[in-house]
């Protein structure tokens, strides 16, 4: 259809664009990162979110192009972030988002290697965030790409936690760092008492697994402060911030030094 020719044509001709929402330590607000997230800006339809076209992309087999054009240009704003001084965070790590047909490429563990070492920067400042379908699939193929890049260096992180149909056992099996447990358990909070317990559980099982929890959806300061009472370290919403471009975030992190 028209809409896959147009997408294959945007990838190579500056289409595309980043938009970063920050990830910050709750206890402090202090910025740990960001997620980098993928918008179309269409020369006649405006910006096109990525629900729009990631599944297409998906279904088509754009999404190896695609993921590396955004591997690339997200890599290449954190170094350019890192170079200057009014923006350098030495600990700030940047998120991406990885589709699952990614995993099944041989070539996508060389293209972040390759993209890492273009830009200059250590594998532990990026971090890739996979689905628990992407994750779960259970092929070889899969678990020796994310064994690559695991040894490679890179964050490995659960996005969406919590919504799949998958059992927690593999929090323990997979060689994965941080958790991020899906928007839908922080906006029930305040339906009934139970829930903030229910996610006390959840993040006590996360810590026990030795990983890192990233609680996203955080819209207002009680759910804030409702998920530190309960040692949530680390967060992303609205309430912190929602998906700006580059040039808007720059400015943000001019404005933090
Ligand atoms: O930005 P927004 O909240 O509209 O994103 C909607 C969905 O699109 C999210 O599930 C997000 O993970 C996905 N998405 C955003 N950017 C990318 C990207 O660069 N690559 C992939 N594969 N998915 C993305
Ligand atoms: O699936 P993933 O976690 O990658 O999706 C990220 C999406 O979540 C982005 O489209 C972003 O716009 C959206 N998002 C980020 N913060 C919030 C929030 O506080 N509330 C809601 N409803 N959506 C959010
Ligand atoms: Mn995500
Ligand atoms: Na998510």
């Amino acid at each position: 259809r028209q809409i896959v020719s147009e997408l294959g044509h945007a990838i190579g001709s500056d289409q595309l664009v980043l938009f970063y929402q920050p990830i910050v330590e709750l206890a402090t607000g202090r910025l740990q990162g960001s997620e980098a997230l993928v918008r179309w800006n269409h020369p006649e339809r405006g910006l096109i979110m990525p629900d729009k076209f990631i599944p297409v992309a998906e279904a088509t087999g754009l999404i190896p192009e695609l993921g590396r054009w955004v591997l690339r240009n997200s890599v290449a704003q954190l170094a350019a972030w890192r170079r200057d001084p009014a923006t350098a965070h030495h600990d700030f790590s940047m998120r991406i988002n990885v589709s699952a047909p990614d995993l099944q490429s041989l070539e996508f563990v060389d293209d972040v290697r390759e993209a890492l070492s273009t830009a200059g920067l250590p594998p532990e400042s990026l971090v890739l965030e996979l689905t628990e379908s992407a994750i779960i699939q259970n092929n070889e193929l899969d678990r020796y790409t994310l064994m690559s890049l695991h040894r490679l260096g890179v964050g490995l992180e659960i996005d969406d936690f919590g919504t799949g149909y998958s059992s927690i056992g593999y929090l323990r099996k997979l060689p994965v760092d941080h958790v991020k447990v899906d928007r839908e358990f922080v906006r029930d909070l305040g339906k009934d008492d139970t829930q903030l317990q229910f996610l006390a559980a959840i993040q006590n099982v996360i810590r026990s697994c030795g990983l890192d929890g990233i609680w996203e959806g955080i819209e207002t300061v009680e759910q804030a402060e409702a998920l530190r009472s309960i040692g949530c370290t680390s967060g992303q919403g609205y309430y912190f911030g929602r998906p700006v471009s580059g040039t808007e975030f720059t400015a943000q992190l001019k404005r933090q030094e």
